[in-house]
């Protein structure tokens, strides 16, 4: 059940359950099967299985990623390098440290010690959090709030270097391809991938020689994002252990046409390829059929696009189509970053048959910022996009940056303007200031306007720097959380690596360990507990919920329900019935597991 979704959904599957039950019984427990400290060995893609009996090449790929103890997002990336090396017959082992271990430095290292890797692969997604003001009140919090991640992963590093000394160490991810040079410099790595990894991780699985490897770029070397791979492959083999709880990534294209000025994307210099479609679909088809053989009713899809629409929007549509000819538009709802152009009425109406939610990037109303931001649409677009989504009953949400190149104060007030006049429905997360990242064209401008900066005093940009116009990203952020103040749909965005809740990864961590249900109690108070502004309490509840039913520990998904059921608000669409209908079915499955347990036993 994700998120936001209906247990009802899964309700009315008696059939589902009793296969379900079934199914715990053929295979034993999965969440315990899961608790070794290799808990992806027994979950290998098939091909990878006869090189674990005894393959000459092994690697160990770690999601470095500390930010999933707040966020817990599957490791996409990783998993598609995975599956690309399947027909190597390499031994890959796909590591996430920071989800499922306390001790995230001990956890590698003991991985690392048992597999004894040839290389090992740091997948680091992000660099930083980009929350550049978490606390508008500076009470000593220095001019920003954004936290550096590249330290703590230096630690994970470090502490592999120590283990297996002789191993080859490569990195890549979203975060390292904006920056790959700076990133294997502080990071002390020698080998980095930027952009894709299919190719060159399934060729050094191979072992080839890594000088003769087109993509790989080494640290010094002249090259670095201008090595941007651009490789697509599919369908994806996703690794067990992650429930939806923040949905499933799908990507569908790689790359971006564009060149905002502050995005790490206008790095890869407007370069970008669309995924075949038949793959695309394929990997949402296996994606729903495996969800809901574990009690997903509708299966929440992340399309992992810079932006689904651009730069056109026949690939989107198709897309769309696709789901909906087989017959998958109802067993899905899905979200993805949308530019406001182009967007057709035909789009529009397929995005909400298929369950769409439209996030759109728009970063300012004012035609000034919007032309200084190198933004690829204009003040009319987005206006006609905003009647388009209403005529269409589209679920549409939309995301801002006050601050950037061109702010003034009346472009913020012009901005300020648009927002009111939205559809109260249309929920708005905005921030101040915009972190300069290495490369980016904000960069350059950076470096021309440095009375507009904030942060570390760091002339590369690796360490956070933030650009803001025409105040201090605090002040800005205290204006404007004034400006909004009457309006319940217009936020502060997102989730910081600082102050943010990790009732998730707790609740990842309690539902794998062998007496899962010790500390399950606190897990669900710390979900109900007010923290993050995204996170609704009964929307980090019914994520409990979630995990625990993906990992087959009803016992606890039943009692996450009765906590969800006391709330005074459930996450809509569900409704109390439901929920009161889950506690049921899951207590009864609780019952069956803990009856086969004493089965089990007693034959013992
Ligand atoms: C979708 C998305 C989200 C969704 C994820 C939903 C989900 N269920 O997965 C949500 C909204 C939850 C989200 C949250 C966040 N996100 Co986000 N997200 C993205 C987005 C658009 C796509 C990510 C994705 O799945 N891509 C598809 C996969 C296949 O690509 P990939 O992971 O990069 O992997 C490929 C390569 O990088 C490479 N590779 C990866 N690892 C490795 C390792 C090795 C060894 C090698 C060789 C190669 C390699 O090969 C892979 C296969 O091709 C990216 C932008 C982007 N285009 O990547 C931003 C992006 C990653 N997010 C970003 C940020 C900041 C965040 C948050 C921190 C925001 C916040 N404060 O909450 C959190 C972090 C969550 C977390 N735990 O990491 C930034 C990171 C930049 C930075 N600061 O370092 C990005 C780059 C956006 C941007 N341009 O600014 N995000
Ligand atoms: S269109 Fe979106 S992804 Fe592309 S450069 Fe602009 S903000 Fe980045």
């Amino acid at each position: 059940m994700p998120s936001n979704q209906s247990v009802g959904d899964s309700r009315d599957h008696s059939e589902h359950w009793r296969r379900r039950l079934i199914h715990v019984e053929s295979e034993g427990d999965f969440g315990r099967k899961l608790t070794s400290p290799g808990y992806t060995r027994q979950d290998m893609s098939v091909s990878a299985r006869p090189a674990a009996a005894g393959s000459r090449f092994r690697a160990l790929l770690v999601h470095a990623n500390p930010f999933q103890r707040v966020t817990p997002v599957p490791a996409y990336g990783l998993e598609r390098l995975r599956t690309a090396a399947e027909s190597t017959g390499a031994e890959v082992e796909i590591l996430d440290p920071y989800l499922f271990a306390e001790d995230a430095i001990e956890a590698v290292r003991a991985a690392a010690e048992r597999l004894q890797p040839h290389v090992v692969g740091l997948g680091i997604r992000i660099i930083d959090d980009c929350i550049v003001v978490d606390h508008p009140a500076a009470n000593g919090h220095g001019p920003i709030d954004v936290s550096f991640l590249l330290p703590e992963i230096r630690e994970l590093r470090r502490a592999l270097g120590e283990v297996v000394p002789e191993a080859t160490f490569v990195a890549g991810g979203a975060g390292f391809s904006a920056c790959p040079q700076e990133c294997l410099e502080y990071l002390d790595v020698e080998w980095g991938v930027v952009g894709a990894g299919e190719d060159v991780f399934a060729a050094i699985c191979a072992g080839r020689p890594l000088q003769q490897i087109p993509g790989l770029v080494r640290r010094g070397e002249e090259r670095g994002i201008d090595a941007y791979q651009l490789i697509f492959a599919g369908p994806t083999q996703r690794d067990a252990l992650y429930a939806p709880a923040n949905s499933f990534p799908v990507r569908t294209r790689i790359g971006c046409a564009m060149q905002c000025a502050y995005c790490t994307a206008a790095n890869l210099m407007r370069q970008h390829v669309n995924g075949d479609l038949g793959a695309v679909l394929a990997e949402i088809e296996q994606t729903v059929e495996s969800a809901k053989g574990r009690g997903i009713g509708r299966v929440p899809i992340f399309f992992a696009d810079d932006e689904f629409n651009l730069p056109d929007e026949k690939h989107s549509i198709a897309v769309l189509r696709g789901l909906v000819e087989r017959g998958l538009a109802d067993s899905v709802m899905w979200r993805a970053y949308f530019n406001p152009t182009p967007f057709s009425a035909e789009l529009a109406e397929l995005v909400r048959e298929t369950n769409g939610l439209v996030s759109i990037t728009v970063d300012s109303a004012a035609e000034k910022v919007l032309a200084a931001a190198q933004k690829p649409f204009r003040r009319r677009h987005l206006d006609d996009l905003i009647a388009l989504l209403t005529e269409h009953g589209v679920s549409a949400e939309l995301g801002l940056i006050f601050g950037l190149p061109g702010e003034t104060d009346e472009t913020v007030a012009e901005t300020i303007d648009f927002v009111r006049a939205l559809p109260p429905k249309i929920e708005v997360a905005y921030s101040t200031g915009a972190r300069v990242y290495p490369h980016t064209p904000l960069s350059r401008i950076a470096q021309k306007e440095p009375e507009r900066l904030v942060g570390a005093e760091d002339p590369t940009f690796l360490e956070p720097v933030v650009y803001s116009s025409p105040c201090a990203p605090r002040e800005l952020a205290r204006r404007l959380d004034e400006a909004f103040a009457d309006l319940p749909n217009v936020a502060r965005v997102g989730v910081s690596y600082r102050s943010g809740s990790t009732a998730l990864s707790e609740a990842y961590r309690t539902v794998l360990s062998p007496n899962g249900k010790t500390g399950w109690a606190e897990v669900l108070e710390d979900a109900a507990r007010p923290g993050d502004v995204k996170r609704a309490a009964g929307e980090a509840l019914a994520a409990c919920v979630q995990i625990a039913v993906w990992h087959g520990r009803f016992d606890l998904a039943s009692v996450a329900v009765k906590r969800l059921l006391a709330e005074g608000e459930v996450p809509a669409p569900m409704s109390r019935r439901q929920l009161r209908l889950a506690h049921l079915a899951y207590g009864g499955l609780a019952l069956a597991d803990r009856a086969r347990g004493a089965r089990l036993r007693r034959r013992k």
